[in-house]
């Protein structure tokens, strides 16, 4: 662990949704938690942050004993380490005195998430500014060595899986006990579905109700909850059980993904989530008016499945992902049933991934070891231990 005292200035313009917010105060979280860090949230909509950090009382703790400060745009006094996320720009003022700050501070943008090929030859490389005599150096999460890895606290991997032995003893213990009724039938598929509101979502839904498997389905809140509940209203006898989460903080929302059998995620950070919970998944991918989106998925499915010795697994989950994206409904409910089918060489898949990318040092600890290499140092503070 590096440990310091650095000032981090965090830079995030929230586009949409909740994932630009989601990433950064993991990020902001992070920083101060595992590296002692004092960090300054510079973010255009603190609205976004709303949902997630105000039901959590271990993250308001945060912002209450301003170890995460909350910042306007207008900010011009820049820390010792500054990282602008998904390529927002810092505001020009604090561009110039970022540049004549001495010692000068080691700036990066943080990019968006991709398996794509260019990333390797992408991540790392500077940016010089085009005016002031500063440069920043991009830098590229990925799941493969030679990019940034991806985000994961201390003791995750630990976490998920004392979690998930945790609940499966007590499953078992429910099966043998007369606590049985309280608890899920252990038959019950535990689905976690997180994705847009979606043109196929109610074929989805279909397939899940008419699939080999019975499936307790948990929605998270966002318009596809809406959506789910209007199919549900819809169809009075469905077998399908439903529970309509409440906005959770995310440790919560991490947890749920930890106790299911196959999430459905979105996005950025629930996607790199749901990797780390080790299940079975499926990505409804953030979608993009130039179709970027779907050489960004079959470059991800292609990593994802490069080693997956069922090759029937490998395509049925491969089948699902495409029926999605292609918005192909009768597709998706050939493609659900097989899945459901392969779920033991798909869930074998999912536990060697998670232990792969954990070999991966965390985004946060190659960013700081590359940041101290460039002479990361705040004035009155000790340089830290290499
Ligand atoms: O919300 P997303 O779709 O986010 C994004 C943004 O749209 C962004 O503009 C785009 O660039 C990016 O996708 C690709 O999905 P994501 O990334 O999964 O973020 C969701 C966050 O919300 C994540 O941090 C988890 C959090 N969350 C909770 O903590 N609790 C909840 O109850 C819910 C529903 C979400």
């Amino acid at each position: 662990m590096i440990s310091a005292a650095w000032r981090a200035d965090l830079f995030c313009r929230v586009v949409d949704n909740l994932g630009d917010a989601g990433v950064c105060w993991r990020l902001a979280r992070q920083l101060v938690q595992e590296h002692g860090c004092q960090v300054r949230l510079v973010i255009d909509d603190p609205a976004a942050l709303q949902q997630f950090v105000a039901v959590d009382p271990a993250d308001m703790a945060l912002l209450d004993h301003g170890q995460i400060v909350l910042a306007p745009w207008t900010v011009t006094d820049p820390a010792d380490l500054v990282i602008e996320t998904f390529g927002c720009d810092v505001p020009a003022p604090y561009a110039e005195a970022l540049a004549q700050r001495a010692p000068q501070p080691v700036w990066y943008n943080l990019e968006y998430l991709s398996a794509e090929d260019w990333v390797l030859g992408c991540h790392g490389l500077p940016s010089p500014h085009p005016r002031l005599p500063v440069s920043r150096q991009f830098f590229f999460p990925g799941f493969v060595n030679g990019t940034g890895g991806l985000l994961r606290e201390a003791g995750l991997l630990q976490a998920v899986a004392a979690s998930q032995a945790a609940s499966a003893a007590d499953l078992c213990r429910a099966t043998l006990t007369a606590d049985r009724q309280a608890r899920m039938p252990p038959e019950d598929l535990q689905v976690a579905l997180f994705c847009y509101a979606h043109p196929v979502l109610d074929q989805l839904l279909a397939a899940i109700e008419a699939g080999p498997c019975r499936v307790h389905c948990r929605v998270f809140q966002g318009p596809a909850q809406q959506q789910v509940q209007a199919w549900a209203a819809a169809h009075p006898g469905h077998r399908t059980r439903f529970t309509w989460l409440p906005w959770l903080g995310q440790a919560a929302f991490d947890q749920v993904l930890w106790d299911s059998d196959f999430n459905l995620v979105r996005g950025e950070d629930s996607f790199v989530r749901a990797q780390w919970a080790a299940k079975p998944f499926f990505w409804d991918i953030y979608p993009q008016s130039d179709d970027a989106h779907l050489v960004k998925m079959a470059a991800f499915l292609r990593l994802y499945r490069a080693d997956l010795p069922d090759l029937e697994a490998a395509q049925a989950l491969g089948a699902l992902w495409q029926a999605w994206v292609r918005r192909e409904g009768a597709a998706l409910a050939v493609a659900w049933a097989a899945v459901c089918r392969h779920l033991p060489a798909l869930q074998a898949k999912a536990s060697a991934w998670q232990a792969q990318l954990g070999q991966q040092p965390d985004l946060l600890t190659q960013l700081l070891t590359d940041a101290v290499g460039r002479g990361l140092s705040g004035p009155g503070l000790a340089r830290p231990p290499r």
